[in-house]
């Protein structure tokens, strides 16, 4: 109990966190309503009642049927101003979201919507709760190569306000070397890069995020655990992992919350982060997640210190920003 005061209490930063996956059915419900969108569901509860999934693509599934009700500026501002509130209530200063333009565009809603929408709500959560965020633009690795240079196109006009670009969706058999050119394309413009890797898929899926992408951190890595060598890199070159317990235990990546390799990167000295993932599907929010490590894992008030401490070292904010923080 004192420690989940002081995990609560903590100052952190959230690294890994999809906008679209912090809509909660009840704004869901609100938002197909104003949009006159029919939703696949009866009521709140019945949608809550579907959130149980096997792996990554059952809940991709049903996350995309989300975004539906997603279809104006103000909407977009909604939903992510509800995720800034709940935020703050965790005690995060900083936040780094991810958005999935691709996810919009493919089903006619205009990019330039998406952005001003989620602007709006940045700008107004700087205003009123004094955070600072930054926008990560995901290209959906399910689409092609192309799909991604015309998202990467969309986005010109706002690439100042851009902080960096990552890839997401179903991993197993779309590896990172399938979006080579994109991001070459992406640094070049100064962008940050990020990946998903290691998730579902295997080691290897990490190792050419790195060696191919040149990610500059990487989201979920709990498989850097089956390549001893890449684990000594990561530990060196102290590349920041977005790991999310819930995310883990609910897609079954890590189905008991016990055997989750956190601690174990950790004491290997490994930049690990804990994050919410898609807090509205999994069932909690950022201080959730350390409370899950407090109670399946026995991590210890030291531990939640070193790792809220490297959620601002593994962020993206300019260094004396950063330094300010720890
Ligand atoms: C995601 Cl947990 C996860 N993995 C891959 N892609 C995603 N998009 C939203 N959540
Ligand atoms: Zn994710």
């Amino acid at each position: 109990n004192n420690l989940i005061k002081f995990i609560a209490a903590l100052p952190k930063a959230e690294l890994h966190l999809h906008i679209e996956g912090s809509l909660e059915p009840e704004l869901m419900f609100e938002l197909a309503k104003r949009n006159k969108v029919t939703l696949p569901f009866p009521d709140v509860e019945s949608v809550k009642a579907a959130y149980n999934f096997n792996n990554l693509q059952e809940f991709l599934d049903i996350y995309y049927q989300g975004t539906n009700v997603l279809k104006t500026e103000e909407d977009f501002c909604d939903l992510a101003m509800a995720y800034f509130y709940r935020a703050h209530r965790d005690n995060v200063l900083h936040s780094e979201i991810f958005f999935d333009p691709q996810s919009h565009t493919e089903r006619g809603i205009p990019f330039n919507v998406v952005m001003n929408g989620l602007l709006a709500a940045v700008t107004k959560a700087e205003a009123e709760l004094g955070m600072s965020v930054q926008l990560i633009m995901c290209f959906l690795r399910h689409l092609d190569e192309e799909s991604a240079f015309a998202t990467l196109r969309m986005a010109e006009p706002f690439l100042d306000k851009i902080t960096g670009v990552g890839l997401d969706s179903s991993e197993v058999g779309n590896p990172p070397s399938k979006f080579r050119h994109v991001f070459a394309e992406a640094r070049q413009k100064g962008l940050k890069l990020v990946a998903h890797a290691g998730e579902e898929g295997d080691a290897s899926y990490i190792k050419e995020a790195l060696d191919i992408l040149n990610i500059d951190r990487i989201d979920h890595g709990n498989r850097i655990t089956e390549d001893r060598l890449l684990m000594t890199r990561a530990a060196r070159s102290a590349i920041a992992l977005t790991i999310c317990p819930l995310s883990n235990q609910k897609l079954q990546v890590v189905p008991d919350l016990r055997n989750h390799p956190l601690p174990y990167l950790l004491r290997q000295g490994l930049r690990v982060t804990i994050n919410s993932d898609d807090p509205a599907y999994f069932g909690g929010y950022v201080n959730d997640n350390y409370k899950a490590l407090a109670e399946y894992c026995g991590l210890k008030a030291a531990d939640f210190v070193e790792i809220a401490r490297n959620s601002f070292l593994g962020s993206f904010l300019p260094d004396q920003t950063v330094a300010a923080y720890l």
